[in-house]
Protein backbone atom coordinates (compact mmCIF):
# COMPACT_ATOMS: atom_id res chain seq x y z
CA UNK A 1 0.00 0.00 0.00
CA UNK A 2 0.42 3.78 0.44
CA UNK A 3 1.90 3.51 3.82
CA UNK A 4 4.86 1.26 6.15
CA UNK A 5 5.73 2.02 9.58
CA UNK A 6 8.92 2.33 10.47
CA UNK A 7 11.26 2.17 13.92
CA UNK A 8 10.64 5.20 15.41
CA UNK A 9 7.05 5.36 15.82
CA UNK A 10 6.44 6.94 13.00
CA UNK A 11 4.47 6.44 9.94
CA UNK A 12 5.99 6.23 6.34
CA UNK A 13 3.99 7.58 3.46
CA UNK A 14 4.88 6.98 0.04
CA UNK A 15 6.46 10.05 -1.52
CA UNK A 16 4.72 12.46 -3.49
CA UNK A 17 6.60 15.98 -4.63
CA UNK A 18 3.09 18.14 -3.99
CA UNK A 19 2.53 15.88 -0.32
CA UNK A 20 6.34 16.62 0.18
CA UNK A 21 6.78 20.41 -0.42
CA UNK A 22 3.03 20.99 1.43
CA UNK A 23 4.76 19.56 4.35
CA UNK A 24 7.68 21.59 3.96
CA UNK A 25 5.30 25.12 3.67
CA UNK A 26 3.37 23.71 7.02
CA UNK A 27 6.08 23.66 9.29
CA UNK A 28 6.56 26.86 8.99
CA UNK A 29 3.34 28.26 9.36
CA UNK A 30 0.78 28.85 12.27
CA UNK A 31 -1.32 25.87 11.03
CA UNK A 32 1.86 23.19 12.22
CA UNK A 33 0.12 22.44 15.77
CA UNK A 34 -2.57 20.72 13.60
CA UNK A 35 -0.68 18.11 11.07
CA UNK A 36 1.50 15.40 11.75
CA UNK A 37 4.58 16.36 11.64
CA UNK A 38 7.23 16.08 8.99
CA UNK A 39 10.80 15.07 9.46
CA UNK A 40 11.54 14.49 6.00
CA UNK A 41 12.49 12.43 3.30
CA UNK A 42 13.29 8.17 3.58
CA UNK A 43 14.67 6.12 0.83
CA UNK A 44 13.60 2.26 1.57
CA UNK A 45 14.96 0.22 -1.48
CA UNK A 46 13.43 1.37 -4.34
CA UNK A 47 11.02 3.84 -3.10
CA UNK A 48 11.07 7.48 -1.32
CA UNK A 49 8.78 7.96 1.38
CA UNK A 50 8.43 10.96 3.81
CA UNK A 51 8.49 10.61 7.46
CA UNK A 52 5.40 11.21 9.27
CA UNK A 53 4.69 11.50 13.10
CA UNK A 54 2.03 8.29 14.24
CA UNK A 55 -0.98 10.04 15.15
CA UNK A 56 -2.05 6.82 16.64
CA UNK A 57 1.12 6.73 18.70
CA UNK A 58 0.56 5.63 22.55
CA UNK A 59 -2.83 5.30 22.34
CA UNK A 60 -4.15 2.19 23.40
CA UNK A 61 -7.48 1.75 21.90
CA UNK A 62 -7.72 4.50 19.50
CA UNK A 63 -11.54 5.25 17.58
CA UNK A 64 -10.69 7.20 14.75
CA UNK A 65 -12.70 9.07 12.17
CA UNK A 66 -11.75 10.70 8.56
CA UNK A 67 -14.15 13.43 7.38
CA UNK A 68 -12.89 14.40 3.60
CA UNK A 69 -13.35 18.04 3.49
CA UNK A 70 -14.26 20.34 0.53
CA UNK A 71 -17.73 20.71 -1.51
CA UNK A 72 -15.81 18.32 -4.22
CA UNK A 73 -12.62 15.92 -3.92
CA UNK A 74 -11.53 16.59 -7.74
CA UNK A 75 -8.97 18.76 -8.59
CA UNK A 76 -9.64 21.26 -11.88
CA UNK A 77 -7.63 19.43 -13.89
CA UNK A 78 -9.42 16.16 -13.97
CA UNK A 79 -12.34 17.58 -15.22
CA UNK A 80 -10.34 19.46 -18.27
CA UNK A 81 -9.09 15.94 -18.83
CA UNK A 82 -11.89 14.51 -18.98
CA UNK A 83 -13.20 17.33 -21.42
CA UNK A 84 -9.85 17.42 -23.89
CA UNK A 85 -8.93 13.61 -23.36
CA UNK A 86 -11.27 11.42 -21.71
CA UNK A 87 -9.58 8.07 -20.25
CA UNK A 88 -12.08 5.51 -19.44
CA UNK A 89 -11.85 3.84 -16.50
CA UNK A 90 -13.37 0.44 -16.09
CA UNK A 91 -12.98 -0.03 -11.64
CA UNK A 92 -14.58 2.94 -11.63
CA UNK A 93 -17.60 1.99 -13.53
CA UNK A 94 -17.52 -1.27 -11.64
CA UNK A 95 -18.07 0.93 -8.33
CA UNK A 96 -20.76 2.57 -9.93
CA UNK A 97 -23.23 -0.18 -10.71
CA UNK A 98 -22.46 -1.71 -7.95
CA UNK A 99 -24.09 1.26 -5.68
CA UNK A 100 -26.45 2.76 -8.40
CA UNK A 101 -26.90 1.53 -11.68
CA UNK A 102 -29.39 4.31 -12.26
CA UNK A 103 -27.00 7.09 -12.20
CA UNK A 104 -25.50 5.54 -15.44
CA UNK A 105 -26.53 6.85 -18.91
CA UNK A 106 -27.17 4.39 -21.38
CA UNK A 107 -23.95 5.51 -23.57
CA UNK A 108 -22.08 4.84 -20.02
CA UNK A 109 -23.42 1.12 -19.79
CA UNK A 110 -22.55 0.64 -23.78
CA UNK A 111 -18.57 1.79 -22.92
CA UNK A 112 -18.37 0.35 -19.22
CA UNK A 113 -16.12 2.58 -18.29
CA UNK A 114 -16.21 6.31 -17.18
CA UNK A 115 -14.04 9.30 -16.43
CA UNK A 116 -12.40 9.38 -13.18
CA UNK A 117 -14.11 13.16 -13.10
CA UNK A 118 -17.60 11.77 -13.58
CA UNK A 119 -16.87 8.85 -11.05
CA UNK A 120 -15.42 11.55 -8.10
CA UNK A 121 -18.38 13.89 -8.99
CA UNK A 122 -20.69 11.25 -8.58
CA UNK A 123 -19.24 10.53 -5.09
CA UNK A 124 -19.42 14.00 -4.60
CA UNK A 125 -23.16 14.61 -5.21
CA UNK A 126 -24.65 11.42 -3.81
CA UNK A 127 -22.88 12.14 -0.33
CA UNK A 128 -23.25 15.40 1.90
CA UNK A 129 -19.46 16.64 -0.24
CA UNK A 130 -21.07 18.98 -2.42
CA UNK A 131 -24.04 20.39 0.01
CA UNK A 132 -22.40 19.96 3.40
CA UNK A 133 -19.10 20.30 2.26
CA UNK A 134 -17.31 17.64 4.39
CA UNK A 135 -18.05 13.61 4.31
CA UNK A 136 -17.17 10.58 6.74
CA UNK A 137 -15.12 8.36 5.42
CA UNK A 138 -14.47 6.74 8.88
CA UNK A 139 -16.34 7.09 12.29
CA UNK A 140 -18.09 9.44 14.16
CA UNK A 141 -16.63 11.01 17.57
CA UNK A 142 -15.84 14.50 17.49
CA UNK A 143 -14.28 17.70 19.18
CA UNK A 144 -15.70 20.95 19.01
CA UNK A 145 -12.62 23.26 20.46
CA UNK A 146 -10.44 21.77 18.75
CA UNK A 147 -12.35 23.01 15.63
CA UNK A 148 -13.31 26.07 16.72
CA UNK A 149 -9.10 26.28 17.10
CA UNK A 150 -8.46 25.17 13.84
CA UNK A 151 -10.89 27.84 11.80
CA UNK A 152 -8.89 30.56 13.98
CA UNK A 153 -5.68 28.96 12.95
CA UNK A 154 -6.96 28.72 9.13
CA UNK A 155 -7.75 32.67 8.84
CA UNK A 156 -4.21 33.22 10.39
CA UNK A 157 -2.70 31.01 7.85
CA UNK A 158 -0.21 31.93 4.91
CA UNK A 159 -0.42 28.42 3.47
CA UNK A 160 -4.09 28.26 3.91
CA UNK A 161 -4.74 31.22 1.95
CA UNK A 162 -2.25 30.66 -0.88
CA UNK A 163 -3.61 26.72 -1.33
CA UNK A 164 -6.23 24.88 -3.09
CA UNK A 165 -7.49 22.23 -0.79
CA UNK A 166 -8.45 18.62 -2.52
CA UNK A 167 -9.35 15.63 -1.26
CA UNK A 168 -7.62 16.30 2.43
CA UNK A 169 -9.04 14.78 5.11
CA UNK A 170 -9.66 15.75 8.91
CA UNK A 171 -8.55 12.68 11.17
CA UNK A 172 -10.45 12.57 14.12
CA UNK A 173 -8.61 10.69 17.22
CA UNK A 174 -9.67 9.48 20.32
CA UNK A 175 -8.72 6.56 22.55
CA UNK A 176 -10.56 5.13 25.32
CA UNK A 177 -8.21 4.27 27.76
CA UNK A 178 -7.05 7.72 28.36
CA UNK A 179 -10.04 9.89 26.95
CA UNK A 180 -7.51 11.48 24.96
CA UNK A 181 -8.86 13.21 21.95
CA UNK A 182 -7.60 15.17 18.80
CA UNK A 183 -8.10 16.26 15.33
CA UNK A 184 -5.76 16.38 12.84
CA UNK A 185 -5.42 18.02 9.24
CA UNK A 186 -3.80 15.14 6.59
CA UNK A 187 -3.57 14.24 2.83
CA UNK A 188 -2.18 16.74 1.43
CA UNK A 189 -1.46 14.91 -1.86
CA UNK A 190 -4.49 17.45 -4.22
CA UNK A 191 -3.18 20.56 -2.63
CA UNK A 192 -1.64 22.50 -4.62
CA UNK A 193 -0.12 26.16 -4.64
CA UNK A 194 -2.05 29.35 -6.26
CA UNK A 195 -0.20 32.75 -7.49
CA UNK A 196 1.31 34.59 -4.49
CA UNK A 197 -0.54 37.63 -5.28
CA UNK A 198 -4.03 35.49 -5.19
CA UNK A 199 -5.78 34.57 -2.39
CA UNK A 200 -8.82 31.87 -1.92
CA UNK A 201 -11.39 32.43 0.41
CA UNK A 202 -11.81 28.71 1.21
CA UNK A 203 -15.60 30.18 2.03
CA UNK A 204 -17.41 30.40 -1.23
CA UNK A 205 -19.18 27.90 -3.78
CA UNK A 206 -16.49 26.70 -6.73
CA UNK A 207 -16.97 27.87 -10.26
CA UNK A 208 -14.62 26.21 -12.98
CA UNK A 209 -11.68 28.46 -13.31
CA UNK A 210 -12.13 30.18 -9.46
CA UNK A 211 -9.55 27.05 -7.84
CA UNK A 212 -12.00 27.17 -4.36
CA UNK A 213 -12.29 24.25 -2.56
CA UNK A 214 -15.23 25.44 0.19
CA UNK A 215 -12.88 23.92 2.76
CA UNK A 216 -14.56 26.51 5.53
CA UNK A 217 -17.94 25.46 4.12
CA UNK A 218 -17.02 22.27 5.30
CA UNK A 219 -15.49 22.74 8.37
CA UNK A 220 -18.40 25.03 9.57
CA UNK A 221 -21.00 22.69 8.95
CA UNK A 222 -19.15 20.12 10.68
CA UNK A 223 -18.73 21.95 13.98
CA UNK A 224 -22.48 22.74 13.67
CA UNK A 225 -23.13 19.67 13.03
CA UNK A 226 -21.30 18.52 15.72
CA UNK A 227 -22.74 21.12 18.31
CA UNK A 228 -26.10 19.81 17.47
CA UNK A 229 -25.72 15.87 17.34
CA UNK A 230 -26.03 14.38 13.70
CA UNK A 231 -26.80 11.26 12.01
CA UNK A 232 -25.65 10.68 8.77
C1 LIG B 1 -10.77 6.97 -4.86
O1 LIG B 1 -12.17 6.77 -4.89
C2 LIG B 1 -10.46 8.29 -4.13
O2 LIG B 1 -11.21 9.34 -4.73
C3 LIG B 1 -8.97 8.63 -4.23
O3 LIG B 1 -8.76 9.93 -3.69
C4 LIG B 1 -8.45 8.65 -5.65
O4 LIG B 1 -7.04 8.76 -5.59
C5 LIG B 1 -8.77 7.35 -6.38
O5 LIG B 1 -8.40 7.52 -7.74
C6 LIG B 1 -10.26 7.00 -6.31
O6 LIG B 1 -10.44 5.72 -6.89
P1 LIG B 1 -12.96 5.96 -3.70
O7 LIG B 1 -12.49 6.54 -2.39
O8 LIG B 1 -14.40 6.23 -4.00
O9 LIG B 1 -12.58 4.53 -3.88
P2 LIG B 1 -8.07 10.17 -2.26
O10 LIG B 1 -6.67 9.67 -2.36
O11 LIG B 1 -8.18 11.63 -2.08
O12 LIG B 1 -8.94 9.38 -1.29
P3 LIG B 1 -6.11 9.92 -6.15
O13 LIG B 1 -5.19 9.21 -7.09
O14 LIG B 1 -6.98 10.92 -6.86
O15 LIG B 1 -5.40 10.47 -4.96
P4 LIG B 1 -7.32 6.57 -8.46
O16 LIG B 1 -7.10 7.18 -9.82
O17 LIG B 1 -6.06 6.61 -7.59
O18 LIG B 1 -7.96 5.21 -8.50
MN1 LIG C 1 -4.89 10.33 -2.91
Amino acid sequence: GNFQLSERGEVLKLYSEGEAKCLDCLMRDPLRPFVPQYHGIITRGEQRYMRLEDLLKGLKRPVIMDCKMGVRTYQEEELVKAQIKATLRSDMYQKMVKIDPAALSEEEHAQRGVTKWRYLQWRDTSTSTSTLGFRIEGIMKAYHSRLVALNDTLMNSQFFGTHEVIGSSLLFVHDHSSSKANVWMIDFGKTTPVYETFKLRHNIPWTEGSREDGYLIGLSSLITSLSQGISM
